[in-house]
């Protein structure tokens, strides 16, 4: 079994029931555990609604570019809408880590390529497993997690429902 991180994000129409039907459908391919519920300024254009972000633990057998392509069908079936580069969207579902594997194609990267420097994915991990390690780098230890303001909104318990 292999312990993988998932992103959420979403800033477009009912965004909590979007990442909630989400996690359910995740669920389905293995046991997860849900960081808190964290609202988040937007990074890229300001012109757009904040974010709700969280993190996923997936423990799965599938290879990483099934589980891409899981996280893509799950996007669509959202009605995915996306506007803009870094812009608005339905759900955005990133695969961040998959065990401790380094891999890129043209279709995937992981780790995430933006995720050493972005809160609102390092925070919500870090309530998942406090002593994780990014290219062997402790991410507790980040000047954006220490300088982050970050809050949640809602506790892990608000999932289970
Ligand atoms: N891809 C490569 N590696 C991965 C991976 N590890 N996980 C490819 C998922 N996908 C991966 O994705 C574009 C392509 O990346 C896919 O076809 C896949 O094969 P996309 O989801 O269509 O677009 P994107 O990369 O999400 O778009 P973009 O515009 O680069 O957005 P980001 O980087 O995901 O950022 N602000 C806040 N506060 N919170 C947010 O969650 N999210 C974004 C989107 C912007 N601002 C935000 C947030
Ligand atoms: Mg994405």
């Amino acid at each position: 079994m292999i312990t993988t991180y998932i992103g959420l994000g979403s800033n477009l129409g009912d965004s909590k029931e979007i990442l909630s039907e989400a996690v359910a459908k995740l669920h389905a391919y293995g046991d997860i555990r849900i960081s808190q519920l964290y609202s988040t300024p937007p990074m890229g254009p300001q012109d757009q609604p904040d974010y709700l972000n969280a993190v996923l633990e997936l423990m799965t057998d599938l290879e990483p570019l099934a589980l891409l392509d899981v996280l893509q069908h799950i996007e669509n079936e959202s009605g995915r809408v996306r506007l803009r580069r870094w812009g608005e969207r339905t759900l955005d579902l990133d695969l961040l880590l998959y065990d401790d594997v380094h891999f890129s194609d043209e279709r995937l990267t992981i780790p995430h390529i933006g995720l050493l420097e972005r809160d609102f994915v390092l925070i919500p991990l870090l309530d998942l497993n406090e002593s994780i390690k990014v290219h062997n780098q402790r991410i507790s230890e980040l000047d954006v997690v220490k300088n982050s303001t970050l809050k949640p909104i809602a506790p892990s318990s608000w999932w289970v429902k």
